[in-house]
């Protein structure tokens, strides 16, 4: 018996040791970008998680502005001597960067950050990025691409070369920012659409009229043609109030579903991030609130024929929105986002998903900001889910059920990626 279970832990381990996956949402760019894309060690070690990291252990003298003042290279540092030498680095964010320097081959053990510089240095960003690509092993990694910027928008007006391993997503938030409307609607205007604003107490906010929409609608459009995104995304604070706020709700039922079911494509929504709860961390000071996922119940229900691909941020919300992934065949469900994706909770999360949708979802995205992350991120999920999933072959086995190796390899490939496409063209 212990060796028919050895059998099976070592084929569904080399089964997700070897499956091609389709990464469904990052912030990478493509090299012809410039300096939008980020890569290197000292990228690596100054990720917004890690800087939150720091000042969990730095001296009260290390203040936020005077860490913002220094140049990148000296925060890598800091960040280095204190999480990596000073403290051992067991936090997921930490032991990332470990394994990435090691899956690429490097000395680890000499601590030498200084070495592991120089060998980055050689590196050649047009062969370095397939070569992450192949040791990750994925196929494409989904982008987030915002037309509100303009550094960024000149780059696809201007038809910079974007790889076939790196897929667009029209990334939307600015039109839900009703805090800086003005400047919102000044960005449209400014690129050739009419949207109407008005003034109530003194805050400008958007015209909900049908011009507004139209015109929010051929923005959509418009972007569209320009990028060919996978999808329209969008984050929200735990407040998410759609039906409730109602700018938001019109917005979304008047222009955003319209646009996106004339192109054919879902909305992400990324649920419950509290933005700038302690505003001195910039990025890295968000925290996380648990929604009110009645009101995503409610755009499910409203938009039949629209699809919504959802992740949320609360392991508090991670139930009842799978229960909605259950209900609603309009939505998939994707990613352990952010605060989630840690061993613990992405086990937890997984288990629970497979035992409601077996295996229509998409169990982890890697929101990779940094090039390099792809391999550590995908290495440390699929070692995780490696065991998830021996446990629930195992139980199949027991229920009386046979499966083939295939089989195995077909289940698996859909929760890294099937599912997704398959979810994109129904
Ligand atoms: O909104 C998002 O796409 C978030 O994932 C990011 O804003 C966040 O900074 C992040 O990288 C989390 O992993
Ligand atoms: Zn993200």
């Amino acid at each position: 018996m212990r060796n028919v279970e050895d059998q099976l832990s070592l084929e569904v381990h080399r089964t997700l040791q070897e499956v091609t996956i389709t990464d469904v949402h990052t912030h990478l760019f493509p090299p012809s970008f410039g300096k939008a894309l980020l890569w290197g060690p000292d990228e690596l070690l100054t990720y917004h998680y890690l800087i939150a990291e720091l000042f969990t252990v730095a001296k009260w003298d290390l203040t936020y502005d005077k860490f913002w003042s220094m140049t990148k290279v000296q925060q890598a540092d800091l960040i280095w001597e204190q999480l990596f030498i000073n403290h051992g680095p067991l936090s997921e964010a930490a032991r990332g960067v470990i394994t990435t320097f090691h899956k690429l081959g490097l000395e680890t053990k000499k601590r030498d950050l200084a070495s592991i510089r120089k060998w980055f240095a050689q590196q050649k960003l047009d062969e370095y990025l397939p070569k992450v690509f192949e040791i990750a092993k994925i196929d494409y990694a989904v982008m987030t691409n915002s037309p509100f910027n303009p550094k960024e928008a000149k780059y696809w007006q201007e038809h910079a070369p974007v790889p076939d391993c790196l897929k667009p997503a029209l990334r939307i938030d600015s039109l839900f920012d009703f805090e800086n409307w003005e400047s919102v609607a000044d960005a449209m205007t400014t690129q050739g659409y009419d949207v109407r604003s008005t003034t109530e107490g003194g805050q400008v906010l958007p015209q909900l009229d049908g011009k507004t929409f139209s015109e929010i609608r051929r923005f959509l459009v418009d972007w569209s043609k320009t990028i060919k995104p996978v999808y329209f995304a969008a984050s929200f604070g735990p407040d998410f109030a759609y039906g409730k706020n109602k700018p938001l709700t019109e917005i979304i039922d008047h222009a955003i579903v319209p646009a996106a079911l004339e192109l054919g494509l879902p909305f992400a929504l990324m649920i419950g991030a509290r933005r700038l709860a302690n505003p001195g961390l910039r990025n890295a000071g968000v925290t996380v609130g648990t929604a009110d996922l009645y009101c995503l119940s409610e755009l499910l229900r409203n938009h039949p024929h629209a699809k919504f691909l959802v992740t949320v941020l609360a392991r508090t919300n991670q139930h009842e929105l799978t229960v909605l992934g259950r209900v609603f065949r309009n939505l998939h469900i994707f990613g352990c986002w952010w605060y989630c994706n840690n061993p613990s909770i992405i086990d937890e999360m997984t288990r629970q998903r497979l035992e409601l949708l077996g295996t229509s979802f998409t169990a982890q995205h890697s929101d990779a900001r940094v090039l390099d992350q792809l391999i550590y991120k995908w290495d440390h999920t699929r070692e995780i889910i490696s065991k998830v999933l021996t446990d629930k072959y195992r139980d199949l086995r027991e229920a009386g059920w046979e499966f083939s190796k295939d089989e195995i390899a077909r289940d698996v490939r859909n929760i890294f990626g099937g599912s997704f496409e398959a979810f994109l063209k129904r």
